[in-house]
């Protein structure tokens, strides 16, 4: 997948919440199911753990076509030879990590309020993580939710692709594609479920359903107005 393939489904792992289960069991099977990008989200190793998770999970993955993004660190990106990386705001400044990584990485960026959306106008990203939508246990430090007025916004003002994250499961996820994310990113719904795969597969159809009406209304608008010309 290149940088300008749109994502649809993204898995954000979480080492907890997979059990007894590996996290590459868990990352092949949501793949089966249909997830088209994976991020590794480490937040307990140190950067020599990290680096070696990465690997592994790159291995793992070499297969498969779906590309591998890490979660905050452009040096274990680099040292794995992932496929980008998924960057916070106090994390490497986006215009470095593009001069590190290359014009073909994919670098998504979080957002987390409106300054941060304008400021991201100007930056050379795959990506916005609007984040979160929804208030989740998984990640506690986050700071209000944008809700689905608040991602509406964006979308009518960003130029970027918007991945919505936060709170997202099977159902809410239709109202969060027809609000303006162009995919989705999950943790819990995923990594918790007894059947990553069927629950990838759950997800992905939710997105695809929610997606076909706009695609058709949009279609009719078109077809309307080169009537009127
Ligand atoms: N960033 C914003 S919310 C979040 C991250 C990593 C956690 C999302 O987890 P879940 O379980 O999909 O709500
Ligand atoms: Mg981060």
């Amino acid at each position: 997948m290149s940088r300008h393939e749109p994502i649809a489904l993204m898995l954000v792992t979480d080492r907890g919440l997979c059990g007894s289960r590996s996290v590459e069991d868990v990352v092949m099977q949501a793949i089966a199911g249909g997830v088209d990008c994976v991020q590794l989200r480490e937040k307990q190793l140190d950067t020599r753990g990290f680096v070696e998770r990465a690997l592994r999970l790159k291995q793992t993955m070499r297969s498969t076509g779906v590309p591998l993004i890490i979660n905050d660190r452009v040096d274990v990106a680099l040292a794995a030879e992932a496929d980008g990386v998924h960057l916070g705001q106090e994390d490497m400044p986006v215009p470095i990590a593009r001069q590190l990584l290359g014009a073909n990485s994919i670098i998504g960026l979080s957002v987390e309020n409106w300054a941060q959306v304008e400021r991201a106008q100007d930056l050379d990203v795959a990506y916005l993580g609007v984040s979160p939508i929804f208030k989740t246990l998984t990640k506690t430090d986050t700071k209000g939710a944008w809700g689905l007025g608040g991602l509406a916004r964006i979308q009518s003002f960003s130029r970027h692709p918007l991945i919505g994250i936060g709170g997202l499961n099977q159902a809410n996820i239709a109202e969060v594609v027809t609000a303006g994310a162009h995919g989705v990113a999950v943790v819990s719904a995923i990594c918790s479920a007894l059947d990553p795969m069927q629950a990838a597969r759950e997800l992905l159809q939710c997105i695809k359903t929610a997606k076909v009406p706009s695609l058709h209304s949009r279609n009719v608008a078109a077809i309307t107005s080169s009537q009127v010309h």
